[in-house]
């Protein structure tokens, strides 16, 4: 790679430096390379990155949501020229496999393109009105400054789906990324620019929570708050918007269970469980961190997964024969390992990994064995989302009890079922508590076109892609035209 870069801020269509600020810089997880350099930003530069963002609303809500479309698709377009180099970025600096590194980008094309689409649609509603000569109509319009607050384990994608229905609605934004995928969040703001995005429109403020993310929430311009993150940090969000009463979009965490029955496709099922929970090193909301098998198949499956599992080669992310890369940061790793202590000394049995793993190349990065736990529903592992590659397995003696274990944790993103019975896989649909339902596939692998979110501490009940994504963005303007020329009164003027 060529050498570290050094970002400023992205302020009113600009890349600035503001002076005497501290910086701060991403190292790759995998060998702790220096990668980049950012600004630690502080209030005054979320103030300056607001200030450029109301500006730039009144002209950005008034340009026709096609022509908005337009720089979208161009941003689609650039995002898959540059998917590649994007992709190993992402791999760099967030540790994730180059092909799910791929996929993050592809995941921000399907989105940015998915957007663009919707400014030709952006659907009110017509319905009837009670008295004569009269239209009745809904219309959209945007909500004003969005502040976009990111995770780091989806670095384009999750950033992309706020920027992009953010901006088609006709908001503005300010955008406050993850510290340590900054250079991800960079390259996307970067890919807007050159899409030809009027300045003001997007603008980038790096820095942590506490300072950049805290001056978003509070300021009063501000009208809406997309935040993915944790639930202690989601709820005080939400509590001090509710204060400015702003539209808080919340996407916290998940326990997401894969389900497997007595009369399962036992190699799907085992492959599927192998991908949701290892996948991304167990670090996407969606991950299946446990794993609810009836007793029948249960020793089978568990034998076969382990078996597999140890097979696994963790290694470096960007090796395409890599199974598993490490974890994404110092953080995550001892939250892992701490999590793995819990296991053990609440009596689980270990029944494979349960180590960092460390000697020649592993020593430079945070690489965590994949781990597999055997433990009863209600343990701490079982039920606390972890984040890693840490997968908690218990067994039941049916469908009913598997359904129960499923629904009893204070989450509900993701959720999945195999089993060959129609019956029992329409039942878990109506029964299973979590906002996304798989039949016989995994918990990981949402697309774009479909809502995404959950129920319970997973979020505020608002969902993210899809076309309800723009519920999220926009305002209802309700409409009355009445066109009799005369006064009309209605609940008065009945039957008439
Ligand atoms: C997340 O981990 O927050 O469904 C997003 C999936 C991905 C998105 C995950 N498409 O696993």
């Amino acid at each position: 790679m060529s050498e570290p870069r050094s970002y400023g801020l992205f302020i009113d269509g600009a890349w600035v430096e503001p002076a005497g600020r501290q910086r701060f810089s991403t190292r790759n997880p995998t060998n702790g390379d220096l990668l980049a350099s950012f600004v630690a930003g502080e209030k005054d530069d979320a103030d300056a990155a607001v200030t450029a963002a109301a500006r730039a609303f009144a002209a950005w809500r008034s340009t026709p949501a096609p022509h908005r479309g337009e720089i979208l698709l161009r941003a689609a377009e650039l995002f898959r020229r540059n998917k590649e180099e994007l992709g190993v970025i992402v791999t760099r600096e967030m540790g994730k496999v180059i092909a799910e590194g791929r996929g993050d980008v592809q995941e921000s094309i399907d989105f940015v393109e998915y957007m663009a689409g919707e400014g030709r649609r952006l659907a009110g509603e017509t319905v009837p009105s009670e008295l004569h000569h009269k239209f009745c109509l809904t219309v959209r319009q945007p909500k004003g400054v969005v502040a976009c607050i990111t995770p780091w384990n989806f670095p384009t994608a999750i950033p992309n789906w706020k920027i992009a229905a953010a901006l088609i609605c006709g908001n503005t934004v300010v955008f406050k990324p993850a510290s340590n995928t900054a250079l991800c969040a960079a390259k996307v703001v970067e890919t807007y620019e050159q899409a030809g995005l009027p300045k003001g429109v997007l603008n980038f403020v790096t820095g942590s929570g506490g300072v950049v993310g805290s001056a978003l929430i509070d300021d009063p311009r501000v009208r809406a708050i997309s935040f993915t993150g944790g639930v202690e940090t989601g709820r005080e969000v939400y509590v001090r918007g509710a204060k400015g009463l702003k539209m808080v979009h919340l996407e916290l965490g998940g326990k997401n269970p894969q389900i497997v029955l007595d009369d399962a496709d036992l190699a799907l099922a085992l492959e599927g469980v192998t991908f949701g929970a290892f996948g991304t090193s167990g670090q996407r909301c969606t991950a299946t961190s446990r794993l609810i098998v009836h007793e029948k198949v249960y020793d089978q499956l568990l034998d076969r997964l382990v078996e597999r599992v140890e097979r696994f080669k963790v290694g470096d992310p960007i090796d395409p024969t890599t199974d598993m890369g490490p974890v994404a940061s110092a953080d995550q790793e001892s939250k892992v390992l701490s999590y793995i202590e819990i296991g053990k000394r609440e009596g689980a049995k270990l029944r494979t990994g349960g180590t960092k793993l460390t000697g020649g190349a592993y020593d430079r990065g945070y690489f965590i064995a994949p781990t597999i736990f055997e433990t009863r529903h209600g343990t701490r592992i079982s039920v606390e989302e972890i984040f890693g590659p840490v997968l908690s397995v218990v067994k039941v003696k049916d469908y009913a009890e598997a359904v129960k274990v499923a629904n009893d944790v204070p989450y509900g993103l993701s959720s999945s079922i195999y089993t060959r019975d129609v019956n029992l896989a329409f039942r878990a649909i109506e029964e299973l508590e979590a906002g996304i339902t798989y039949i016989n596939a995994p918990t990981i692998g949402a697309e774009v076109q479909l809502p995404f979110g959950g129920v319970k501490n997973t979020g505020n009940g608002g969902r993210e892609a899809g076309s309800v994504a723009i519920e999220e963005f926009t305002e209802i303007k309700t409409v009355f035209i009445d066109f009799s020329a005369r006064l009309q009164k209605a609940q008065i003027d009945v039957g008439e």
